[in-house]
């Protein structure tokens, strides 16, 4: 492929401490393997309180998308709405947020390749597993929704964190890794993956 570097996007992949708990460490591993993407960074550690707050105070605009997009989700299924702006509600789950991701052992890894971004967040489903569709991993293996959570004052158990633009990427990726846990190496099924022609399969 022409570029082939250009092209390149990292994005990170937080199995959370549901997703330990459940077994499914390797189930998702697979799924994403298996689009083509590569692993270039992987470990598995117990969130600090203070890691899990700031992982979920990187994006300035992140607490109005939460807020907007769950407000909308309520409003379509006709459940009543907090009386509290959408930042403020997202403050809330801010707390609960913390505490989940804090709460057990995670596995945090770095997926690389052309679209990285968009193809991880496919593949992970919507946020909310009421409405995330089979296929995708909260589709599958999760059955919480918002009204759920908010019942019992917990955030949502979805099983996967994973970055929702290229700037998330980038500020996730410092936050948890150093320069130098990112693997830099070639795989050789890439040479069919992004080459423009296949004219290296035949003898
Ligand atoms: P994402 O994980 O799909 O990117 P975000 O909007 O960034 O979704 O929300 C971060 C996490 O906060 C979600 O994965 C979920 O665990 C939790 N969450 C989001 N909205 C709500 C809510 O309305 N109630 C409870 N938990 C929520
Ligand atoms: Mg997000």
């Amino acid at each position: 492929m022409i570029n082939y570097d250009a092209k390149q996007e990292k994005t990170l992949v937080i199995v959370k401490p549901d997703g330990v708990q459940r077994s499914l460490i390797g189930e998702v591993i697979k799924r994403y393997e298996q689009t083509g993407l590569k692993l270039v960074a992987l470990k598995m550690l117990i969130p600090s309180l203070d890691l899990a707050l700031q992982h979920y105070s990187i994006d300035p605009g992140w607490a109005k998308r939460l807020g907007d997009k769950t407000f909308e989700t309520m409003k379509a299924r006709g459940e009543k709405i907090p009386n509290m702006t959408p930042e403020e509600y997202a403050e809330t789950i801010r707390t609960t947020l913390k505490t989940y991701l804090s709460s057990g052992p995670v596995v945090v890894m770095i997926w690389q390749g052309m679209n990285a971004i968009g193809i991880v967040r496919k593949i992970t489903g919507a946020t909310e597993p009421l409405s995330s569709t089979p296929g995708t991993i909260r589709g599958d293996y999760t059955i919480d929704s918002y009204s759920a959570g908010n019942t019992d004052n917990r955030a949502v158990r979805n099983i996967i964190h994973s970055s929702g633009s290229q700037d998330e990427a980038e500020k996730e990726i410092k936050l948890w890794f150093k320069p130098e846990e990112i693997l830099n190496y070639r795989l050789v099924a890439e040479a069919i993956i992004y080459d423009a022609n296949l004219d290296g399969i035949l003898e």
